[in-house]
């Protein structure tokens, strides 16, 4: 088994040409999931003893320490090996020797959210070669190099729901600027898209968005972007910002400026970096998923590849411990659940 592995790994590494140029939003392929075709046999019993590997955007970014709980708990559970490894910003190419490195490990599974669609899919292809199931979770890779795509809730579900929350704080009209993660993310990028879809239509006519700016979820960065924004936009009225990264800068920037109470903030956020804003009165409502459910969806899907209860087909199914039931949806996406809204109303019944 180890022989064929370590075969495996060689044959792909001379197969595949690394790449790690970082990419737009739009050069991701769009051919459908490569190794889905084996048959996969619901009755297959999980594995126990899998080494299942977590790759985040980025590791010092509280966001990913929840997700990762997450996913440490259902790793626990299947009786498995965890892992964390990660870059330390999030930039396009950064993930690139971290997957090698989990190759030559001989990872079971890994389980990671893309920088950028295409950058990382030369190693991850690699890891497929090697018999390492791939699943991308928050943000997705080329649909070429994954086995299965966890993804926190439609990804109309956010961009519609990002506009909308827009359009209130704005009062239904006015300027807004959005403040985004990095320019290559994967799932900012697919929400903004949506955001303007929404922002064409009749009801946002009087909504105009002014400037897309990117923080990179650098907590400094942001707050500068958020400070540049009203600088060059007096008249803004939201900062929409889809990363809790920005979203939290730009509140922090906010709330002890005389822009307060003139500039909504809203977005994306957890609530325990929000509480103060919400509290404060600097942003009336936000919005997210529980990113440790995520974490925990992407084991058991990971698990149930591996162990050959799934092929990450549409229909496929499987059972994801105490979340139940999930179904495969179309090219290898399964959705954890809708977003929540948060308000001072009911920020207090969370924790994380
Ligand atoms: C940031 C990251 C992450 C995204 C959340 C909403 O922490 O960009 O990828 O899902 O925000």
């Amino acid at each position: 088994m180890l022989r064929h592995r370590l075969a495996a790994v060689f044959a792909a590494t001379l197969l595949v040409t690394a790449g790690c140029g970082g990419t737009t939003k739009d050069s991701s392929s769009s051919s459908g999931n490569q190794q889905a075709s084996a048959t996969a046999d619901p009755n297959a019993k999980l594995k126990e003893g899998l080494k299942i590997a977590y790759l985040p955007k980025q590791l010092n970014n509280p966001y990913s320490d929840v997700e990762t709980s997450g996913g440490e708990e259902a790793v626990k559970e299947l009786k498995g090996e965890y892992k964390k490894v990660g870059p330390n910003d999030a930039a396009a190419s950064s993930q690139v020797s971290y997957i090698n490195t989990l190759i030559q490990q001989q990872q079971d599974v890994i389980v990671v959210a893309a920088n950028d669609p295409n950058a990382v899919c030369p190693s991850l292809n690699q890891a497929r070669a090697a018999k390492i199931k791939v699943v991308t979770f928050d943000s997705d890779a080329s649909k070429t190099c994954r086995d299965a795509f966890i993804n926190q809730a439609t990804t109309e579900g956010i961009g519609q729901s990002l506009a909308k929350m827009a359009l209130e704080q704005a009062g239904g009209e006015g300027e807004i600027a959005v403040l985004s993660a990095t320019p290559n993310a994967t799932n900012q990028n697919a929400w903004i898209e949506v955001m303007k879809t929404e922002l064409a239509k009749p009801d946002y006519a009087k909504l105009k968005l002014v400037k897309i700016a990117y923080g990179n979820d650098d907590d400094q960065k942001s707050f500068q972007e958020a400070q540049g924004l009203l600088q060059s936009y007096p008249n803004l009225k939201v900062i929409v910002a889809p990363t809790t990264v920005g979203i939290a800068a730009a509140a922090r920037y906010i709330s002890s400026s005389s822009y307060k109470g003139k500039v909504q903030v809203t977005g994306l956020g957890l609530p325990n970096q929000m509480r103060q804003y919400v509290k404060d009165n600097t942003v009336k409502k936000f919005a997210l998923w529980n990113p440790a459910d995520i974490g925990y969806l992407a084991a058991y899907a990971g698990a149930a590849l591996a162990s050959g209860q799934i092929t990450g087909a549409e229909g496929d199914k499987f059972t994801a411990g105490k979340l139940g039931e999930y179904t495969i949806g179309k090219d290898g996406e399964i959705v954890l659940g809708p977003p929540t809204e948060f308000t001072a109303e009911n920020i207090d019944k969370f924790n994380f």
